[in-house]
């Protein structure tokens, strides 16, 4: 008998687990549906980079000989769920049994087990560590710490491996020379960007009829929507922006959303390029002396490091990592991340692009927005609720060890040791909007003193208890210490009342 053989929005992948279990005469069920494109107020550039990948992995399984069911978001008979339109496919074509590769969320992988069919999820192996991989390494350790977790995928997949075991290079890892600043007149080569076909054109429409008010725009949409088009912008990336990637991933530069970055995450997340294909193709122009090893080392770590490492902290928490909360932060979301004004520059600049492009590089996303939404004391949840909606690469799995973990320190410490928070010493250094903003980098209080500088101490003074007997932070204590009793006061007071401000609605 038919089975249905399910295919999700970010499972766009031809060596899918579900569709190498298909039989040639099961239905491959794919659909557009108002839940999974309403569960956050997507960016619309999302939304319409799915829907356009979506259909052209249909069109494509179907010339290649497959059964396909596709339902667009217009359809009246859509049923509005994932859940929704299996059931509908089921009894249409008289199935009973589902064929699923398990989705990245918990949500879903509930909802398909309480489906009143025969479901199976078999294991998403697009993923180089499969989850007893990594409950097994993690089991027994008193630290997760993603460095040896690396150097573990680094043996098993022989990536930058000498013959006897060693690392290329004769190192793990070249991250401290990639935090260069940009300097002044960088030429950048951006990603590979693609003019929409008629396809997507028609996707752009159903988008901006039905998300037009998201958050974001939908003007010049130029991401990549097909295999083709994803393994063309690889190349490219590798051929004009890996070598200096390493060199300038941390550097941000206004006016410059892409810099050396190449976008491949949002093409890895939905399934059109795969882990191995991407670091093959790094580690290549490396043996061929196109691409210097502390740039192909840092790409390649974020793939099968980071990339995994998070994604493999998701599943071994549980359902409820995503809720966890122990700084106890409350504040509500300032309007200014959804575009509200701010004289804050490097947020208004972050967010303007974010709104632009549905895209933002991981120091903005980490030393910026979310710098600020820690030492502002933003509720992680609302935090989380905002990256998943803005970013076009964004999913549950790979948000929630980022930013309740990572970004938020709301996990207590399982991703980072300590809470990514500075003064505006950092964003000075790595970007040049500071000359652009009316506070300034340099000033610590009174008048023009950039709400870093205060809030960076009101966060440390806030989790005295929490982190003072933390060896990584004992000297910001002591620093805090050394200061004037009154210029002490003076930095909590004016913290306070930022604080207080921003919460009345006052422009900040
Ligand atoms: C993100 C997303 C959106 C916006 N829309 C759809 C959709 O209409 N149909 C679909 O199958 N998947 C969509 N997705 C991706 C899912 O939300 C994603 O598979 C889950 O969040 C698990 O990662
Ligand atoms: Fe951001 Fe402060 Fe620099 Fe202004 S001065 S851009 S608020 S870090």
């Amino acid at each position: 008998v038919r089975r249905l053989i399910l295919v999700l929005g970010d499972q766009l992948s031809p060596d899918l687990s579900a569709l190498g279990a298909a039989r040639p005469d099961d239905l491959i069920v794919m659909a557009e549906v108002a839940e999974e494109a309403g569960y956050v107020p997507h960016h619309p550039k999302k939304v319409a980079f799915l829907f356009a990948a979506m259909r052209k992995f249909a069109a494509r399984l179907r010339a290649e000989g497959r059964n396909v069911a596709y339902t667009t978001l217009d359809d009246p008979e859509n049923a509005g769920s994932i859940t929704g339109e299996l059931l509908r496919r089921a009894t249409e074509h008289g199935a009973t049994e589902v064929i699923a590769t398990q989705p990245g969320e918990w949500r879903l992988i509930a909802a398909l087990d309480a489906l009143p069919l025969h479901v199976t999820q078999l294991a998403d192996d697009r993923f180089l560590a499969p989850h007893k991989l990594f409950r097994d390494w993690a089991e027994g350790r008193k630290e997760l710490r993603m460095e040896w977790f690396y150097r573990d995928m680094r043996r098993r997949t022989g990536l930058l491996m000498e013959a006897d075991g060693t690392p290329a290079g004769g190192q793990w890892n070249y991250d401290h020379d990639n935090r260069r600043p940009p300097p002044k007149g960088l030429a950048t080569p951006g990603p590979m960007r693609f003019a929409p076909d008629a396809a997507t054109q028609e996707v752009l429409d159903l988008v901006g009829r039905r998300f037009g008010n998201n958050f974001g725009t939908l003007d010049d949409f130029w991401f990549a929507t097909d295999h083709d088009e994803a393994a063309r912008a690889l190349e490219r990336f590798v051929a004009v922006a890996l070598p200096r990637f390493g060199d300038y991933q941390d550097a941000m530069v206004q006016g410059d959303a892409f810099l050396f970055h190449g976008v491949i995450g949002l093409y890895l997340n939905a399934g059109l390029l795969a882990p191995m294909q991407v670091c093959r193709a790094a580690e290549a122009a490396w043996k061929a002396g196109a691409a210097p090893l502390n740039a192909v080392e840092g790409f390649i770590r974020q793939v099968i490091g980071w990339r995994e490492y998070i994604r493999g902290i998701y599943f071994l928490e549980g359902p409820d990592y995503a809720a966890r909360n122990v700084l106890g932060h409350d504040r509500a979301l300032p309007g200014f991340f959804w575009g509200g004004e701010t004289r804050m520059n490097c947020i208004a600049q972050t967010v303007e692009q974010t709104r632009k492009e549905a895209y933002a590089h991981h120091i903005q996303r980490l030393m910026v927005t979310g710098n600020f939404a820690l030492v502002a004391g933003l509720s992680p949840q609302a935090v989380q609720h905002w990256y998943m909606s803005v970013y076009a690469d964004a999913y549950e799995w790979v948000m929630s060890a980022n930013v309740i973990g990572m970004s938020q320190h709301a996990d207590g410490g399982i991703v980072g040791s300590k809470p990514y928070v500075s003064s505006a010493n950092y964003i000075d250094r790595m970007s040049d909007y500071c000359k652009s903003c009316s506070y300034s980098a340099k000033v610590k209080t009174g008048p023009g003193a950039c709400p870093f500088n205060l809030l960076y101490w009101h966060f440390l003074i806030r989790h005295r208890d929490r982190f003072a007997r933390n060896p990584r932070m004992a000297q910001m204590y002591r620093s805090f210490d050394r200061m004037a009793e009154d210029k002490r006061e003076t930095i909590l007071a004016e913290g306070d009342a930022f604080l207080a401000r921003m919460n009345l609605g006052y422009i900040v």
